[in-house]
């Protein structure tokens, strides 16, 4: 029989270590991507760390596949409305590019829901 406390841990300090990772790229890259670093690809690129981070992050909590995938989708749709929001308040773009292409944007998807796909493979060994 598993040690059922100990599996909390595990999983405590897991969704902590990704929301760190999550964070610690997110960041990381969005002032590399304003100082002028062309980050956007067709398809894989580093903003792919951010997405696999995110999709073990949703993996981690209890959230049904369906609703894991809705997730990234979902993200995928708003992105360009917070993208060209954020241009727009914060370094005061009246209409800044948004620089990904379709390919890519299903990409983050399905890389995202990898990371998802693997963090609920790892969950059921605790
Ligand atoms: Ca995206």
């Amino acid at each position: 029989m598993r040690n059922k406390t100990n599996s909390e841990k595990k999983l405590r300090r897991a969704k902590r270590i990704f929301l760190i990772l999550t964070l610690l790229f997110e960041f990381t890259l969005i002032v590399l991507d304003r100082s002028g670093v062309h980050l956007t690809g067709p398809f894989v690129d580093p903003w792919s760390f951010v997405h696999i981070f995110a999709g073990v992050l949703i993996g981690l909590y209890y959230f049904r596949w369906k609703t894991g995938l809705g997730l990234l989708i979902l993200w995928e749709i708003i992105e360009p409305f917070i993208f060209l929001l954020g241009g727009i308040v914060f370094l005061e773009a009246q209409t800044p590019d948004f620089p990904e292409v379709p390919t890519n944007q299903i990409t983050d998807v399905i890389i995202g829901f990898l990371g998802y796909l693997a963090a609920k493979m790892w969950k059921r060994r605790l």
